[in-house]
């Protein structure tokens, strides 16, 4: 059985994993790839709520929908985090937003919100090509790619609403996430297959931060071991709720698989946001 307990403070950055901030050419597992843009120090001042505002413009309208749901957002209470761990799982969760915060959110989302479709909306399995049976998007930091299952995305640009959350996720936890992945459950019929999020291109320091919003979901971890059959490890499992964070820290992504499975039960539409850090590519100066 996982242990869990609960805490009131905000996990912040180590020591250690502030000074894993990086600029460009000091990282090793980097190094000696190219991009062919001009070398470009990582700036925390570069925040997605500094887009929003800046493309915020007063004369096109008196009331700016993300700057009340931002303001909601800064004035909710420190987080009440549960802590959830097993043999190299380090989850936290917490229940953030009430229902009628959440409820705004998911409206905004709903509204701004371009899923993939074409060969996008397509994943690689095993060799096979498949329908993606949920939709999906990505939104980021200009430039950002990512690949999984065979498909590389580009990132659009953070929306408000996104942005806002992004902002918030970094007063809460202390981590700055450069992307995010949108999975949209339509109903009970819409699932994730088990997978690990261990990608070459994710930062392995920095929790992906999870945010659900709409149908509570069932959500469990499976242990590689117990996966390959080597040896018995009792699952995790979650319910996912409305308005929920779930971190997901170090190592457990490097060990456990996660799935959302399909739910008969579950009648109504869900949205999850997975926050990630991406690993800005090594650049040389161009001269
Ligand atoms: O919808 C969820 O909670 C799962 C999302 C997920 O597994 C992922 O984005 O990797």
């Amino acid at each position: 059985m996982p242990a869990a307990e609960k805490s009131k403070l905000c996990p912040m950055l180590t020591g250690n994993q502030q000074k894993k901030k990086r600029s460009c050419n000091t990282d090793s597992s980097l190094a000696g790839e190219e991009c062919d843009k001009t070398c470009e120090p990582f700036n925390p001042a570069d925040s997605a709520f500094n887009h929003a505002e800046s493309t915020f413009n007063p004369a096109e309208s008196a009331f700016n929908p993300a700057e009340s749901l931002l303001r909601d957002l800064r004035s909710l209470p420190a987080w009440e985090w549960q802590r959830i761990t097993a043999e190299h799982l380090n989850l936290d969760y917490a229940v953030v937003f009430p229902k009628i915060i959440a409820a705004k959110i998911f409206d905004a989302l709903e509204k701004e919100l371009e899923y993939f479709t074409g060969d996008l909306a397509r994943v690689k399995v095993f060799g096979k090509w498949h329908d993606i049976p949920r939709k999906q998007a990505t939104y980021g930091d200009e430039g950002l790619t990512y690949t999984y299952s065979g498909i590389t995305t580009p990132a659009r640009p953070w929306t408000a609403t996104l942005g806002a959350l992004r902002e918030v996720l970094h007063t809460a936890t202390g981590y700055r996430y450069n992307f995010v992945l949108v999975n949209r459950y339509a109903d009970g019929k819409d699932k994730m297959g088990e997978h690990k999020d261990d990608e070459k291109e994710l930062d392995p320091l920095v929790p992906i931060a999870s945010v659900s919003l709409g149908q509570p979901r069932d959500f469990y971890f499976v242990h590689q071991d117990a996966r390959s059959k080597k040896r018995d490890v009792p699952k995790v499992r979650l319910t996912l709720g409305d308005g929920s964070v779930l971190l997901m820290r170090p190592p457990t992504n490097q060990v456990w698989y996660h799935a959302l499975p399909p739910r008969a039960s579950a009648k109504h539409t869900r949205i999850n946001l997975t926050f990630r850090a991406i690993k800005k590519r090594s650049c040389r100066p161009s001269f």
